[in-house]
Parts: structure tokens; C-alpha cells; sequence
């Protein structure tokens, strides 16, 4: 589907995975889909928006969990915003074994592109998640990218690279890449920063509620998966899992700002 805005903005979301796959805006598409990437929902989309729910990276269900693997609902929807809706099934029960129902929310504003994800334990016994919105960022070339914040400086990253994962302490506000990346920095919220030197403006994560990690991920190198045109900084709560009660909920908001 695809929702537009008097400012001739648009936003293309697949309901299988809940995946916002375009946001244009001024003529520039800021997310970035892999080129071995498949639409026809044989397998989780390769970028956008991808969820990661209710498991971020490998554990004890399949990478990256479920929800971006499913046709979520459309519950509501105008021409400028639509909420999704996922709630159990066999399929989910039989992975994960809880009864939830996630809540999402796009609205292309006339500023910026607006998520909202809610998550509410809808069981009686009390289950732990971990999740992330898995975005892949357009940029024109990885060379020239810097992700930027305040937190990063101090904040203890999970390098993936090393073998075994190891923590490691950044010692910088700002990124760049310069190989494979796979880091998940605990405690790096709010406003994330992406430059890239061949673009005019930067583009703001501006991550206002819940999400509470960033994950910095590039295969650099990898020309299968288009590597040099795109880097994910995404929104999670992914170094430590949030725990719900029956009955309580959890919301992330992430709004892309360019
Ligand atoms: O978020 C980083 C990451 O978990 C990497 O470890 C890498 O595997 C990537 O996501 C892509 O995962 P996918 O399952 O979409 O191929």
C-alpha cells in the first residue's frame, strides 16, 4: 500500500512483515531495499523497515522472530497513515507461547515518517521480549557515512565481529565504517544522527519512547547485498529484554526526520 501527503511525500508498506519498504520525501528515498532482496513473501523482506519481534538476533526462536514474517492487519487506515495489528496464532503459539498483540503505527507527516509500536501481553503469565525495527538507511555511499550522538561516546557496544561477541567500550559520538559491522550499543537512544557526505541535510532517528538501543549493522563488502548503498541503525531494545506482566504494554517510537 502506499500513503501520501499533500506535500507529495509517500510511503510504500507491505502488510507481510508490516514492512515500510519506501519513504520519499523531496524526491529522495531515505530507506533502501538489498538488491537479493525477495517481495513475494517467501522470505522476510531484506529492507525497509523489517521487524525484529519478538526476538532480536539468534536465540531460541528463528533469527529475528516472527513478526516481520506474517501479514500483520490492517486495522485502520487514511490516506496519510495506517495502524497494523498482529496478535497470536498456531503458527506464533507453537514458536513462542504467549498471547500479545502488537500494535503499529505509520503516519507520514508533513515533517517526517512516524512509528509507533505498542507490544500488550495479553496472557496470564508473564513473557520477555526483545525486538527491533531493523531499518535499512539509503546513503549514496558507506564511505562517506558518519552516525552520530552524544551516547555513543561511553556506551558499551556488543561487538558482533569478534568471535566470540565481546563488549567493547566506545570512546566516540560518532561512527564510521570501515568493515563488516555488527555492533549492538546498550543505552543509545534519542536523536541518532545520520550524515552522509554526499547528501546536503542528515537524516534524524529520533527515537522518542522505548527503544532504547541502537544497533549499527553493515556487510560491508558484500556487493550481493548491495553494501554500499545503504547501513542500518536500528531502533531496539535489544540488549536486554523487557519484561511484561499480564495485562501491561510497551511502546517504541521512532520518527525518521529528514
Ligand atoms: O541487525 C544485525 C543483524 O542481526 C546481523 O547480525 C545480520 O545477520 C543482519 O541483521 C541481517 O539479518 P537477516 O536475518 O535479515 O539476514
Amino acid at each position: 500500500m502506499e500513503l501520501k501527503n499533500s506535500a507529495g511525500d509517500s510511503a510504500t508498506i507491505y502488510q507481510f512483515g508490516a514492512c515500510v519498504t519506501s519513504y520519499v520525501k523531496g524526491g529522495t528515498d531515505y530507506l533502501m531495499v538489498r538488491p537479493d532482496a525477495k517481495m513475494d513473501g517467501s522470505k522476510p523482506i531484506s529492507g525497509g523497515i523489517p521487524f525484529c519481534f519478538p526476538q532480536f538476533g539468534p536465540g531460541a526462536i528463528q533469527q529475528h522472530g516472527f513478526a516481520r514474517n506474517l501479514d500483520w492487519d490492517i486495522a485502520e487506515q487514511t490516506d496519510d497513515m495506517v495502524v497494523f495489528t498482529l496478535s497470536e496464532n498456531d503458527y506464533t503459539m507453537e514458536m513462542w507461547p504467549y498471547k500479545f498483540l502488537a500494535t503499529y503505527t505509520v503516519t507520514l507527516a508533513g515533517d517526517s515518517l512516524k512509528t509507533d509500536f505498542s507490544v500488550t501481553n495479553t496472557d496470564s503469565k508473564a513473557f520477555d521480549f526483545t525486538a527491533a525495527l531493523h531499518s535499512y538507511w539509503s546513503v549514496e555511499d558507506i564511505d562517506g557515512v558518519k552516525v552520530s550522538s552524544p551516547s555513543f561516546n561511553g556506551a558499551t557496544y556488543l561487538d558482533k565481529m569478534q568471535s566470540p561477541p565481546a563488549d567493547v567500550v566506545s570512546k566516540s559520538d560518532s561512527i564510521t565504517i570501515k568493515g563488516e559491522t555488527d555492533s549492538v550499543y546498550a543505552g543509545v537512544s534519542g536523536d541518532v544522527v545520520l550524515a552522509d557526505a554526499k547528501r546536503k541535510s542528515p537524516l534524524t532517528i529520533s527515537n522518542t519512547l522505548g527503544w532504547a538501543d541502537t544497533v549499527i549493522w553493515n556487510p560491508y563488502g558484500s556487493e550481493a547485498m548491495g553494501y554500499k548503498n545503504f547501513i542500518c541503525v536500528e531502533s531496539g531494545v535489544a540488549a536486554a529484554p523487557v519484561r511484561l506482566e499480564p495485562g501491561e504494554y510497551w511502546t517504541g517510537a521512532m520518527n525518521v526526520v529528514p
